[in-house]
């Protein structure tokens, strides 16, 4: 199956140009209407303003796409959770039965890496969950970070994960975490974790270099970039963490599980904060944006 896209993204990947390739379920499920229009065209014009075309990734109708149309963004945001929240095991579901999707990191990867677009910027990728020896809940993002070959600009995981365990499986799988200009790996909404990053780089040019190398070395998946958020729009650890704990026991008290925890606990804890949270969401990934954007021109060696 070929990823359909659209004129603006054929054209500059035929040129090579910088392209970053972006998630649609932090659309549908990550937050609310209309702030998540308003983030996902912010985010758009955010990969413009740093040399790139931003490649919006869904499944519309069955079919696999890149570059979204500014209705299909609105849609999607209005529709919200009424559309399906697809990760790589439901792309043979909405595909076979022609029904739309909403790709997370883990979709969005595959389709990104299918078209031969080589970055992609998430606000924080999921990972294994906390209590994930009972749970088995571990994100298909970190399965698919593999296998695609793109390299994903990310704010750390989200702190609602078990974020040391998250590393011991990039470690064990292989996926390379770099922090970018920084040496502790970022808990999203708060730039420290007190965990340290395996390597770090300073530049787009050192991250394209690592990319390379990567997969010149015929070492297929993914090279985890973790960009803290910018230092005004966090929330310290220690404010968030019993925000998180409350949120945590409220899913299991109702017994949520699977896909729908991550939407639900980013929800109660965007109600509990008061929006505080939604704000540093948004910003974070508006600076993912950038970052990606400065990488995909790097590469591109522009
Ligand atoms: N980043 C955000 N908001 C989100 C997500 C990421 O700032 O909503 C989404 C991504 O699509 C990611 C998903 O793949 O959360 C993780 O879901 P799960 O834990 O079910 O794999
Ligand atoms: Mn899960």
């Amino acid at each position: 199956m070929k990823v359909i896209l659209s004129p603006e993204v054929a054209a500059a990947l035929s040129a090579h140009q910088p392209v970053v390739a972006l998630e649609s379920t932090i659309i549908a499920h990550g937050m609310a209407y209309p702030a998540n229009v308003e983030t996902a065209l912010a985010v758009e014009q955010a990969v413009r303003d740093h040399g790139a075309v931003p490649a919006t990734i869904a499944v519309i109708g069955g079919k696999l796409k890149a570059g979204l149309s500014r209705d299909e963004i609105e849609r999607f945001g209005q529709e919200g959770r009424g559309i399906m929240k697809v990760s790589v095991r439901d792309l043979p579901f909405v595909a076979g039965r022609g029904l739309d999707g909403a790709t997370t990191v883990a979709a969005t990867m595959r389709i990104a890496g299918m078209a031969g677009i080589p970055v992609f910027a998430t606000g924080g990728m999921g990972g294994v969950h906390r209590r994930a020896g009972e749970t088995f809940d571990v994100s298909a993002d970190l399965t698919e970070m593999t296998r695609s070959n793109v390299a994903v600009v990310t704010a750390g995981a989200k702190a609602i994960l078990d974020l040391p365990l998250t590393l011991e499986r990039l470690e064990t799988d292989g996926v390379p975490v770099i922090g970018y200009r920084t040496g502790e790996f970022p808990a999203f909404y708060s730039r420290s974790s007190g965990l340290k990053v395996p390597m770090r780089a300073e530049t787009p040019d050192e991250i394209a270099a690592i990319m390379r190398s990567k997969w010149n070395l015929g070492l297929s998946g993914a090279v985890v970039v973790a960009n803290p958020i910018p230092e005004a729009a966090e929330i310290p650890a220690a404010e968030i963490e019993p925000v998180i704990a409350v949120a945590l026991a409220e899913a299991d008290r109702l017994g949520i599980r699977g896909k729908d925890i991550t939407p639900f606990l980013l929800s109660e804890i965007v109600q509990a904060t008061e929006g505080r949270s939604l704000q540093a969401n948004i910003a974070l990934v508006k600076h993912n944006a950038k970052v990606a954007a400065e990488i995909a021109v790097a590469f591109a060696g522009n």
